[in-house]
């Protein structure tokens, strides 16, 4: 039983002699304190904003419902996940949570905490397995929902246009996120004649690699319409090369950004880009409820998505609170 795994082995052998001498150990140890629930939480790097906000929001979150939080940062490496998962186990945590940096690799690792009987949570992106019970629950956005909003807000934006161009910056590659906002993108547009991807690189979430991205873009294509960007940080990057080869972002090359962090928000103001998608990383209270029920073997829904919205240049943003990301 994990619960008696904090118990001090001076408490145990105390038992053992209440037992000896006839009494139950019952009548003389204090009422019983609720335990501490201990989490062990896989962070998978910093590689943006809205990931430090999401750290933020765990931590937060964490000290806010009195849960002990064992915080590891993979520094964006699977293998470092897979480590900081099998140290969890060691330690016996009560409930394990993480985002799987990619979606492939994990039956191994969760067989063991299934067979450890330590409960996992999935929080932000999804992973391929065959079998759903390695997991008992995810909470996090629905990535492909972005996507069918990226797409749409590009299909009434260009409704005048005779072609367009497209150039996608996409996230980390295998990751959910990356897969899941081309595919609720491409079904929208998918069948479309005007529509073209002129390309479509990794710039795994990164400001750095993103203005990279871009730069290769526009040094092998002109012409380019529309940025599609899988985050926010990889359109900052986009938006500085953009700048730099004289050409204005969201005039000359419409903009559509995934995130809606408070700095997307300010260039959408800007004019510098022109569609934000939200995604939310402030999911750490909603991590601790779910956390709490299944550390008291309670059963909790399998999926728990977050409620989002989308941010346009026709929107009124003047009244819009601090993204707090
Ligand atoms: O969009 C990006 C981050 O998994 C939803 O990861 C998350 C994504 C987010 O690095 O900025």
């Amino acid at each position: 039983m994990r619960s008696a795994r904090r118990l001090a082995p001076g408490f145990l052998s105390l038992l053992c002699a209440l037992a000896l001498f006839g009494c139950t150990p019952r009548e003389s140890t204090p009422p019983e304190q609720p335990a501490t629930i201990v989490v062990g939480f896989s962070q998978l790097g910093s590689e943006s904003g809205w990931r430090l906000g999401n750290t933020r929001s765990i931590i937060d979150a964490a000290q806010n419902a009195g849960v002990e939080l064992m915080f590891e940062n993979a520094e964006q490496k699977q293998e470092n996940q897979i480590k900081a998962i099998r140290s969890f186990i060691a330690y016996q945590v009560d409930v394990i949570a993480f985002p799987p940096i990619v979606m492939d690799g994990w039956d191994t690792v969760l067989k063991e905490a299934r067979d450890a009987n330590i409960p996992v949570l999935l929080t932000d992106r999804m992973i391929h397995t065959e079998d759903s019970s390695l997991y008992a629950g995810f909470i996090g956005s629905d990535f492909k929902e972005e996507g069918r909003s990226a797409g749409e807000f590009l299909l009434a934006r260009t409704a005048g246009y005779d072609s367009v161009r497209i150039a996608e910056i996409r996230g980390t590659v295998d990751s959910a996120p990356a897969l899941q906002r081309s595919e609720g993108f491409y079904e929208v547009i998918d069948g479309n004649p005007k529509f073209t991807i002129v390309e479509s690189v990794s710039g795994d979430f990164m400001r750095t690699k993103g203005k990279e991205c871009m730069e290769q873009i526009l040094a092998d294509h002109r012409a380019i319409d529309v940025v599609y960007s899988h985050n926010d940080s990889m359109t900052y990057g986009a938006i500085e090369a953009i700048e730099e080869a004289g050409l204005r972002p969201g005039v000359d090359i419409l903009i559509i950004t995934v995130d809606g962090e408070q700095m997307a928000i300010d260039l959408l103001r800007e004019g510098k880009i022109n569609c934000v998608v939200e995604c939310t990383p402030m999911i750490g209270d909603m991590i601790m409820e779910l956390a709490i029920k299944l550390a008291a073997g309670e059963s909790i829904d399998k999926y728990t998505y977050s409620v989002e919205t989308v941010f346009t240049e026709y929107d009124a943003l003047d009244g819009l609170p601090d993204r707090g990301y």
